[in-house]
């Protein structure tokens, strides 16, 4: 299948490129590495020291045979994406390339807007190109389950059954987004269905929950395969952040009471569910929507497993309920639907002590290219950036 996978150079999107390169699917990365320049902005770097993508697409090419062509280029650039997509003809596109940092987007005026107009008109003119273009081609989307908020019932895959004075109907299920980014993904997922519904094209929107862990069999291959590991304030998440955490010897930051229970997968089941999701497209004019997550945990438990692990390799752990920078529920219910994607034949990785064992073990590998101020968070949602201390506006 030909596949393009937007995002490519980032942490979800160059393990799947990988992944499905290496299953033999003819692959184009589409990036503008904005994310790169974000990260510079900020003065802050991954953990892992990633090479410049055109360095790791030649030693890929070098160890499988396998080549990856490379489009450097913005999904806003309607000219370069169409011609990008005119050219390749996808049969699938995969697309990761969006600003998805819930913090990012609360800086400022100018990071909510540059998120969202990053986001929502890069996904339209996706849309608009596969309209015409390549009506056939089935969009992959990465969206996310903090689109539904924390409400009071069970989450279903997207939509809801209701009965309302005698009637019923399947309706998209209630949206309460956290942040101007979550925000971001409820506009596309509205974008998406009325195109499907508009014009008849083919959609799988997975709403990603947070992911984990930085090895997968390909990136493993070599060193400069390696993927992105964030662990600051702004773009670092709940399970990496502790295990670097651990790692240098920092309190675990739990926000508030540490009651947030979110969907949690492994990078190795993200690779997996794209490629499920990619093998068996929506149907034209269908909007389907997966919940890809594999457990759920609250972030006071993730604490607990990082502090039991770390422990066991004899590093110091202390966990800190830190002010809650964020304005989100700290205690509540949550119990989420994740069926479709184990249907269609997902055999998940389970969180387990190998897993924490060998996430530490990376982060303890590169604790010194940590930044200690770094660490704690510096946006809030009611005041945005400490400017002073982030140097970001
Ligand atoms: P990332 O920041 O590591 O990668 C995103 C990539 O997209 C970067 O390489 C960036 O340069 C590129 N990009 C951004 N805007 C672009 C544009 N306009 N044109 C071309 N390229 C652009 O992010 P990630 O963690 O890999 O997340 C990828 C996707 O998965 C996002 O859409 C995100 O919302 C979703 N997601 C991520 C997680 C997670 O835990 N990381 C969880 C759920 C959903
Ligand atoms: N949290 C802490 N301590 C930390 C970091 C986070 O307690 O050091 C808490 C947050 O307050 C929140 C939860 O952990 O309640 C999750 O925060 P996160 O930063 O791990 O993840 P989030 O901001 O939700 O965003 C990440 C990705 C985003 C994706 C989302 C999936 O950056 O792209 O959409 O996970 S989900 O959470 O399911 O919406």
């Amino acid at each position: 299948m030909r596949v393009i996978v937007t995002g490519g150079d980032g942490y979800c999107g160059w393990a799947t490129a990988l992944h499905l390169a290496n299953r033999g699917h003819d692959v184009a990365i589409l990036d503008n590495l904005v994310r790169r320049s974000w990260d510079n902005q900020l003065r802050i770097e991954t953990l892992t020291p990633i090479a410049p993508i055109q360095r790791r697409l030649e030693r890929w090419e070098q160890l499988t045979g396998k080549p990856i062509e490379l489009m450097v280029g913005d999904c806003c650039d309607y000219p370069f994406l169409s011609e990008s997509i005119r050219r390749f003809h996808p049969e699938a596109i995969v697309h990761f390339g969006e600003q998805r940092s819930a913090p990012f987007s609360m800086i400022s005026r100018e990071r909510a807007v540059e998120t969202q107009v990053n986001n929502v008109v890069g996904n339209l003119n996706i849309l608009f190109a596969m309209r015409d273009l390549v009506p056939d081609c089935h969009l992959v989307k990465l969206g996310t389950m903090g689109e539904y908020g924390t409400p009071n019932i069970d989450i279903e895959e997207g939509y809801i059954t209701i009965e309302h004075n005698g009637r019923k109907d399947t309706l998209p299920y209630p949206k309460q987004p956290g942040s101007f980014y979550h925000l971001s993904k409820v506009h596309d997922t509205h974008n998406i269905h009325f195109a499907c519904r508009i014009w008849g094209l083919r959609a799988t929107d997975l709403n990603q929950g947070v992911v984990y862990g930085v090895i997968t069999e390909e990136t493993e291959m070599d060193e400069l395969l390696i993927n992105r590991l964030d662990y600051d304030g702004v773009f670092g998440t709940a399970l990496n952040r502790f295990c670097i955490q651990a790692a240098v010897g920092h309190p675990l930051t739990v926000y508030g009471k540490g009651g947030q229970t979110r969907g949690f997968l492994d990078i190795r089941d993200t690779v997996r569910c794209i490629e499920i999701a990619c093998n068996n497209p929506a149907d034209s004019g269908e909007f389907r929507v997966y919940n890809q997550f594999t457990e759920q945990f609250s972030v006071s438990q993730l604490a607990e497993k990082v502090k039991e692990a770390g422990s066991k390799m004899g590093l110091d752990v202390t966990i800190e309920h830190v002010d809650n920078p964020r304005v989100e529920r700290e205690e509540h219910y949550y119990n989420a639907k994740n069926t479709k994607l184990l249907d269609l034949g997902l055999q998940p990785h389970y969180l387990s002590d190998s897993l924490l064992d060998s996430l530490l073990n990376v982060a303890v590998k590169y604790r010194d290219r940590v930044d200690m101020k770094e660490i704690l968070p510096r946006v809030t949602w009611k005041k945005g950036a400490v400017e002073e201390a982030a140097g970001v506006k």
